[in-house]
This record gives C-alpha cells, sequence and structure tokens, in this order.
C-alpha cells in the first residue's frame, strides 16, 4: 500500500466533512462461525485469529484513508467476553469464575460473549447527516443486530459510546430499536448527495424473510429510524433474494454509494429498475454505475468484497474506491476495475489495501467504518485520529494484542485475562472511561 501525503490544509474550518469512524479490532478477534448467512465466516470458523495482525491491518487502512488528505477517526473495542452478558446466562462467581464455567460449558455461548464483532463499525448505527433531517442535526441510532446473537449484545454498549464521541449538541443519538425488528445500521443504508454537505436521498435497503438464510433488516425498522431521525427525502427498497441466498446477508456487500454515485450489483435489488427511476426522479444528478452479472458474477462480487469497498470523494472532488486485497485477486473483478477508473465515468482510482484478518470474518473495508457527515470540531476529539495517535496506537497493540487465537485457546484463562488488559491499556491510552 502508498501512502500519500496527508493535505490538512485542504480540509475548511467549520464545515461538514465525511468523517469514516473505523473499528479498532479488538484483542478477542477469533473465528468461531458464528453468522449464518455470511460465508466468510463460516469458512473460516475453527481457524486460528490473528488478533495483533488484524488490529494493525485496520490500523493501517486508517492511515491509508487518512493520507488521502481525509478525516479519520475511531471507536473503541467493546468489552469482551461480556462477563455481564454471560451472568444474564446463569454464571456465577468472579469474572475469571464465570469465564471459565461459560467456557468449559458451553463453548458456542461463550464465543457468542467473546466476539469481536463491534470491529465492523459500519453496523454500530444509522447515521442521517444534518442536511438530511428535519430538526437539522445529525441523527445517530445505534443498531439492535438482533438476528445474530453475538451482535445482539453489542447495542448498549456501543449507544454509550457514541453518546460520548458526539456529545455535541450537534448531534442526536438515539438507543436501538426493539429487537423484533432487525436492524443493521449503515451497512443497510446508502445515502446519495450532490455533496456530502448538502441534502440527501435516503436510501434504506430491507431484506424480506423466507430465503435459504436470515434477512438482517427488517422494512419496519428502517421506517421507525427514517422516521425518528425526520429524514426529508427517504426510499425503502428491498434486497433481492437471489443476493441474500448467494451470500449477501449486507446491502454493503452488494451495493455501495457516495456523492451522487450509487455503484451497485445488476442483482443487488429486488427492483432494480424501479429503484433507478426513483433515483432518477428525485436526485437528477445522481449516476447509477450498475456492475452487469456477465462481467462480474454475483459469486465472484460476495468473494472478492468488489462492493464492499469505501467509495471516497477526495479532496480535489474526485472519487476513489479502496477495496480489500481479495478484489485485486479475483481476475474478472480486476479486469472490471481496470476498465471502470480508465473510463469516463465517476470512479477514477482503484486502492487495494489488506485486511484479510476482517475478511474472513466476512468484514470488508467498508464494514470497518461509519461514515458520520459532521464538523470534526464538533466531535469528541479522543476519537479522531493524527498521525502521532496512529503511531501510539500501533505500538500499544503491538505491546498487548495476543498474537494468536486459534480453537484450543478459548478456554485459556490466561488469554482473557491478558485480553481484558489489552483494552484497559488501550482505555487508558484514549482516555476514555467505557
Ligand atoms: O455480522 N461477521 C460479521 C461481519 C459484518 C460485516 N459487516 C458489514 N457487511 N457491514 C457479521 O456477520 C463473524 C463472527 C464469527 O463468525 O466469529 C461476524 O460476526
Amino acid at each position: 500500500m502508498n501512502t500519500p501525503t496527508p493535505n490538512p490544509s485542504r480540509q475548511r474550518e467549520g464545515s461538514l466533512f465525511e468523517i469514516n469512524f473505523d473499528g479498532l479490532i479488538g484483542p478477542s478477534h477469533n473465528y468461531a462461525a458464528l453468522s449464518l448467512g455470511n460465508l466468510a465466516s463460516a469458512k473460516h470458523g475453527g481457524a486460528t485469529s490473528r488478533p495483533r495482525a488484524a488490529a494493525l491491518q485496520g490500523l493501517a487502512k486508517m492511515r491509508f484513508v487518512r493520507g488521502l488528505g481525509l478525516p479519520q477517526g475511531f471507536l473503541l473495542p467493546l468489552d469482551r467476553p461480556d462477563v455481564g452478558f454471560l451472568r444474564g446466562m446463569g454464571f456465577a462467581g468472579t469474572d475469571e469464575q464465570v469465564i471459565a464455567r461459560a467456557a468449559a460449558a458451553d463453548p458456542r455461548l461463550f464465543a457468542t460473549a467473546a466476539s469481536a464483532s463491534s470491529m465492523w463499525t459500519a453496523n454500530a448505527a444509522t447515521v442521517s447527516p444534518a442536511p438530511d433531517t428535519a430538526d437539522g442535526r445529525c441523527h445517530i441510532s445505534a443498531a439492535n443486530l438482533s438476528r445474530m446473537a453475538h451482535r445482539s449484545i453489542e447495542h448498549p454498549q456501543t449507544h454509550a459510546q457514541l453518546a460520548i464521541a458526539f456529545a455535541d449538541p450537534a448531534f442526536a443519538v438515539h438507543p436501538a430499536l426493539p429487537a423484533a425488528f432487525g436492524d443493521e445500521g449503515a451497512a443497510n443504508f446508502m445515502r446519495l448527495a450532490s455533496s456530502h454537505d448538502a441534502p440527501g436521498l435516503e436510501i434504506f435497503v430491507y431484506g424480506e424473510e423466507g430465503g435459504r438464510f436470515p434477512a438482517r433488516q427488517n422494512r419496519r425498522a428502517s421506517e421507525a429510524i427514517a422516521r425518528r431521525h425526520g429524514v426529508k427525502q427517504a426510499l425503502f427498497v428491498a434486497q433481492s433474494q437471489v443476493a441474500i441466498d448467494a451470500g449477501a446477508f449486507h446491502n454493503d456487500v452488494v451495493a455501495v454509494a457516495n456523492g451522487n454515485v450509487l455503484f451497485a450489483h445488476e442483482q443487488a435489488f429486488a427492483d432494480a429498475a424501479a429503484l433507478k427511476a426513483d433515483v432518477a426522479r428525485l436526485m437528477p444528478d445522481a449516476v447509477y454505475v450498475e456492475v452487469p452479472a456477465s462481467a462480474v458474477s454475483l459469486e465472484d462480487a460476495i468473494r472478492s468484497y468488489l462492493f464492499n469497498s469505501q467509495l471516497l470523494t477526495l479532496p480535489d472532488g474526485s472519487m476513489a474506491l479502496v477495496l480489500p486485497k481479495e478484489a485485486e485477486e479475483t481476475a474478472s473483478v480486476k479486469a472490471y476495475l481496470d476498465a471502470l477508473v480508465a473510463g469516463n465515468g465517476p470512479i477514477h482510482a482503484a486502492h487495494f489495501v489488506d485486511v484479510r484478518e476482517s475478511m474472513q470474518n466476512g468484514g470488508g473495508p467498508a464494514c470497518l467504518r461509519l461514515r458520520v457527515v459532521a464538523d470534526p470540531a464538533r466531535v469528541d476529539a479522543r476519537f479522531l485520529l493524527d498521525e502521532a495517535k496512529a503511531d501510539r496506537l500501533e505500538r500499544l497493540v503491538a505491546r498487548w494484542w495476543p498474537e494468536a487465537i486459534g480453537p484450543g485457546d478459548m478456554t485459556n484463562a490466561d488469554l482473557w485475562r491478558d485480553v481484558k488488559a489489552a483494552r484497559a491499556a488501550l482505555l487508558d491510552e484514549v482516555g476514555v472511561n467505557l
């Protein structure tokens, strides 16, 4: 990865920017095959993870995006294993006893409590930027992630963290919706706007039950979020069953939007023609870049995570994709991208980053970030990244994060003691009490 020189002088003060808040990958990162319908997670269940390498890969990606001249933030990993959850499931004793007892008695339940899944901050919340909302505030709703047990326990801590990072009155931070209505946050949400600080068209993408895998996003949840955020222009769009059945457990596996561009696979939506017509009507300057199945099959798109890329507007106004290495290594996708950036379309560059540790659990570059359109001066500065902080975080990870976690380590009490100590060191470094 070549890191371009940052150019912070291009950032004007007092205006709105898109800030990517990446999940700092937690020390408990492991492969437990917890996500039905997520093919990468199923495939790597029981493999040995490398938490230290994972977190360093994530930090390298943050540095890279910052190096493109864009502001960069991060969110902290949640406290794992979640002892409170295990106590609720009937395990008692000291924290260490709860962990040891749960790990021995019910390995899958324990893995549920130990997952580092909060790294995928695209699922942390849905964000409606201020220009889109009736009261002119940026509304942020923590996602309940209720369709997967290990993810459903994230939202109380996530909400608490978002309330700290976005405490300024420019933001309204809401708790998660009731669990009956599955909500996956920004992974099932797209925004089109002429520029980040212009009023946008918010597109909420839901799934319908009845297929091979669970549909995680419920239409009523999408409608509730749009209502509570006071979104002025919203569309509600169904994912195609073919895509969910092929492993597109979130919409952001088959589509991504940025600025006035919607980049999507031909088979992403149940009724792409209707979506195109609505977008053209509501946002005449929108550009719909559709990738035909004849160029990239749904299978190749999902395996390579072509669409789980960050589509970014750079300070010079051009657009670039930040994609996983797997996209470069998939012949059909590489050929498509070469032609795309060479053409006259709106996307001018493709950069490839190594986030393999996250990819093996089904999380690409776009899963690892939550986009918040905001004035950086209104965000709690502890959650913003600069070079010096990135250096310190890398040193901390290198010192404290476990090198590897294999299936045999899950009952190792020393490992979990180290994992808790690693997060405590991080919180101490960042100065956040969570
Ligand atoms: O929810 N994987 C995550 C991946 C989330 C990707 N996010 C977006 N597409 N925005 C999930 O399925 C796997 C954990 C395990 O199996 O150990 C996991 O939770």
